[in-house]
């Protein structure tokens, strides 16, 4: 991080010479030192732009800007002295700002990744100087949105986009002219531009993949994008995938807006608290602004971008258990077995690489995992109602006798470096990588899905390696600005080449596509291949999980964070990592609970547990030379397993509907607590505790010995989920101390909910038989509200015209001394068909309640001892629970 004072400096490389780690570490070094003198005297990147013209269309939707290079410098390469900004209101509440070549064409973010309306080729249009401009020049004349662009006049120009409603200004990159880092540059390997934000006021969250401790972006950090097979474990640092889109939270009103940088090019992100500049080294500057102006807008605006979230099959909310370095079949049964045994549940059982013959996708180590052993085992997880997931990574391995490998050569879909494959190394020795850009590998890659499916049944895929993880780095070619960008982003914290443990950027995709343009998408090529392939093939709602993700990836996989270590501080970390990736679009995902590297404790494990099986996906995970960490290895971690997952299972309804949420609108799953209460400040800086949809809140333990922890609470009355008689209320958000016993992990829920749960069980689908119990959380204050969505968890679509499904909303009122509760049915059918009823509804949150009686709501009539509902009153405190039983309300009809 020291160096990062520096980044503007070209590092004295020669572009021929060889990249050597040890000898760009001591140039670094050399650089910090010196460069405190000399750097005042450096050459700026540049010295912006002015504006030419500007020309408004379409009634004032959009309007072009004609840019001038106002100086040239040689700083990274020459600049590009025409440029074409255009701006335009795709949606009343998205603001696009697009600023490229004027003459040429240049590489973006292909169409099919994030469709988007095309701009026309720009061209360029010679006018005379000073042609226009008015001092202030606002866009559009008449809003149509409250996202207002104004240009400064300014030499050089720049641009702001402010809150009409407000006032407030969201992104302005008027350039500080003492400070030529905040200048627009454009030049072919090097963009820079650069906004002032508000100190203080404005709070940001987003630009991953990394591991961090803060949630919030904190002061003088640079996020660097670039995938990179680097082990999660380590903070701070461009991991696995990219996503160039945040959010900023303004206090004190907590209106809330996002900015997307729509660029695949690797990139450094500079955050000092006041300003955020993006030094990027291809494509273009496409921009986004997304009005809010709520974290919930934000997110619907955004994923209506880039795309919704994919469906998640019901049973992926189930516990999962992998791990790598299982030896053979019957390890795997054993496990399996263990769970079993010890009533915890296992939804679904993962084998990493070693079942494969000699790390060859596709196929099955005939001695440790042999095809009859394999296809019996699945059969009895299938009996069992449970299911079984496997792993592929990208590089298919060079072999005669290997048929994947000849058809990949036959369909001719392996990514090329001087016209020939590209030889990579990994897993199973020299491999080749499939070009998932190039059309032709969706018959080749879902030919190789089909004839390995009918061999075993399996039912998702894991896809890892994808960044593209390379064994080897092939040597730059000496004269290649693309092997050797002049500008060297901040790769691996140390500004490490590019290429290292990667393709060479100067690698060639479907179409001429350099790997140095395409790199950051692989990843989610992969994956949009890899789902259409498994519809295609299975006929149902595929499961993915992908290591590398980038922009829209969300629309096609879950995700996990990768490769995390068994530590405390690791333990605390998948938080922020979760969250985020919420914001990315991505809202399913989990980190590898126990931790993956070092082995765990049963202390850390225990807790972990507690955690994880509130993940919105739960999957123990370890390394291969690591102790053994099924949950049921030790006693008081399967008595936390099955305590914490039998909550989760109960919560399944919950979680099913908040992934169909997530699907309709893109609000994460699990959510940070400014979601939900923008307005409290205090919620800006919470890293460890979790909202899962609106107002549950998940506050664990994440310090070895603790027995208590130091939660916030926003505003109002919350309930323990595990025993609803132990309430928090707080009148204005605060700190409480909750007792938080070995087995215990704090969760309770807010006033004003209604949750319908269902009964745990060992399997989903044991789950799902089980009656409701529709869980009324009252409210002084407020009505309360709650929904269910259900399916049968495997069609392709969610929610769908001609699916089968169900959405039914229920609603609460407290008036003087009743309690109504109705259910609105919005469809029905597959809960009619399934027979699914409400048996029971709890009524949590009632002040003083002292007898029950109930009535029938349109009728008025008092409902007879005779209907054959029971009732029971139990006080705490100021509340009281009242249970009505034995009800034989169905689902998808309305009471
Ligand atoms: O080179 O497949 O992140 O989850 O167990 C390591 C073996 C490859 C990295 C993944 C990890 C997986 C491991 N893989």
């Amino acid at each position: 991080m020291e160096s990062s004072k520096n980044r503007a400096m070209p590092l004295p490389i020669s572009h021929n010479q060889t990249h050597h780690l040890l000898l760009l570490i001591l140039l670094i070094i050399f650089q910090v030192s010196t460069c405190f003198l000399s750097c005042l005297a450096q050459t700026p990147v540049g010295y912006g732009y002015k504006i030419q013209s500007i020309t408004s269309h379409n009634s004032g939707k959009s309007l072009t800007a004609d840019l001038q290079l106002i100086k040239k410098s040689s700083t990274y390469g020459p600049d590009i002295q025409y440029l074409t900004l255009t701006a335009s209101y795709d949606t009343s509440n998205r603001l696009r700002i697009r600023i490229t070549d004027a003459k040429n064409q240049r590489w973006e973010v292909p169409q099919d990744i994030v469709p988007r309306q095309t701009h026309a080729q720009p061209q360029y249009r010679f006018l005379p100087e000073n042609h226009i401009v008015s001092p202030e020049n606002q866009f559009p004349d008449k809003p149509i949105s409250d996202l207002v662009l104004t240009f400064h006049n300014t030499t050089p120009f720049g641009f702001a986009v402010s809150r009409k409603s407000s006032g407030e200004t969201l992104f302005d990159t008027s350039p500080d002219r003492s400070n030529p880092e905040t200048f627009l540059v454009f030049k072919d390997q090097y963009l820079q531009i650069s906004s002032s934000l508000p100190k203080g006021r404005s709070h940001l969250y987003g630009l991953g993949e990394h591991t961090r401790k803060s949630l919030k972006l904190t002061p003088n950090e640079t996020l660097t994008l670039w995938n990179a097979d680097i082990a999660s474990a380590r903070t701070d640092v461009n991991l696995y995938g990219s996503h160039p889109f945040y959010i900023d939270v303004r206090s004190p009103s907590g209106a809330t807006h996002g900015v997307l940088l729509l660029n695949s090019n690797g990139m450094d992100i500079d955050y000092s608290g006041e300003r955020i500049t993006y030094k990027v080294i291809g494509g273009v500057i496409d921009l986004y602004f997304f009005a809010g102006p709520t974290p919930e807008s934000v997110l619907d605006q955004y994923t209506q971008l880039i795309g919704r979230p994919t469906p998640m099959p019901y049973w992926s909310f189930g516990f999962h258990q992998c791990r790598y370095g299982y030896k053979n079949v019957s390890d795997v049964e054993g496990v399996v077995a263990g769970y079993a045994a010890a009533h915890i549940p296992l939804e679904v059982i993962w084998t990493d690489i070693d079942y494969m013959d000699a790390y060859k996708d596709f196929t099955l180590d005939p001695i440790n995992f042999p095809v009859e052993n394999m296809k019996r085992f699945v059969d009895r997880v299938h009996q069992n109602g449970q299911k079984y997931v496997l792993i592929i990574d990208p590089g298919i391995g060079v072999n005669k006798t290997y048929k994947t490998y000849l058809r990949g050569l036959e369909a001719d879909v392996f990514i090329k470096r001087d016209g020939v494959p590209y030889l990579g190394q990994v897993w199973p020795g020299p491999v080749y990588f499939p070009d998932f850009l190039n059309p032709a590998s969706e018959s080749y890659w879902r030919t190789e899905i089909k004839l390995f499916r009918d061999v075993l049944p399996f039912d998702g895929l894991w896809l890892d390696m994808n960044e593209i993880s390379n064994f080897i780095t092939s040597p730059p070619k000496p004269s290649s600005n693309l092997d050797n960008p002049p500008y060297i982003i901040n790769n691996a914290a140390i500004r490490r080449p590019i290429n290292i443990n990667t393709l060479p950027a100067t690698s060639l995709h479907y179409g001429n596509v350099t790997e140095y343009n395409a790199h950051n998408l692989y990843g989610l090529f992969e994956t949009k291949v890899t789902n259409v392939a498994l519809i295609n093939v299975t006929g149902k709602r595929p499961f993915i999980l992908a290591r590398s993700t980038f922009v829209g990836s969300g629309k096609y996989t879950a995700h996990w964070t990768g490769d995390n270590a068994a530590t405390w501080d690791d333990l605390a970390y998948t938080i922020p990592s979760i969250l985020n990736f919420g914001i990315f679009g991505i809202p399913m995902v989990g980190a590898d609970i126990c931790g993956f590297s070092q082995n765990t404790t049963e202390e850390l494990c225990r807790r972990w547990i507690q955690l994880g099986a509130l993940y919105p996906f739960a999957r123990d995970h370890s390394e291969k030379f690591t102790i053994r960490q099924e949950l049921y290895l030790w006693n008081s971690v399967a008595a936390s397993a099955r305590k914490v997952l039998g909550l989760r299972y109960r919560l399944l309804p919950t979680f099913y509907t908040l992934m169909y949420q997530a699907h309709k609108k893109g609000t994460p799953i699990a959510r940070p607590l400014f979601f939900s209460f923008p307005r409290d400040t205090n919620t800006y800086d919470i890293n460890s505790q979790f909202l899962l949809g609106k107002e549950i809140l998940v506050s664990p333990v994440l310090k070895p010995a603790a027995v208590s922890v130091n939660a916030y609470f926003p505003a109002g009355n919350w309930f323990d989920l595990f025993n609803y008689s132990h309430s928090v209320t707080v009148k204005s958000g605060q700190y409480v101390t909750l007792s938080a016993p070995a087995d215990h992990i704090n969760v309770h829920v807010r006033e004003g909910n209604i949750l319908a749960l269902q009964r745990e069980a060992l399997t989903t689908q044991a789950a799902r038989k089980t009656a409701f119990n529709l869980v009324v959380i009252s409210s002084s204050s407020t009505n309360s509200t709650g929904e269910v969505f259900l399916d049968d968890g495997e069609e392709v679509g969610m929610g769908e015209e001609g699916g089968k499904w169900s959405l039914v909303r229920f609603s609460s009122v407290v008036v003087g001394d009743r309690v109504s509760v109705r259910s609105t049915v919005l469809n029905g059918e597959f809960s009619l068909t399934q027979k699914l009823i409400i048996n029971k509804i709890t009524l949590v949150g009632l002040k003083k309640a002292k007898t029950v009686k109930e009535y029938n709501l349109y009728t008025g009539a008092e409902l007879l001892p005779k209907s054959g509902i029971r009732t029971s009153l139990q006080s705490h405190g100021e509340f009281s629970i009242v249970e009505l039983s034995g009800l034989p309300l169905l689902i998808g009809q309305e009471f």
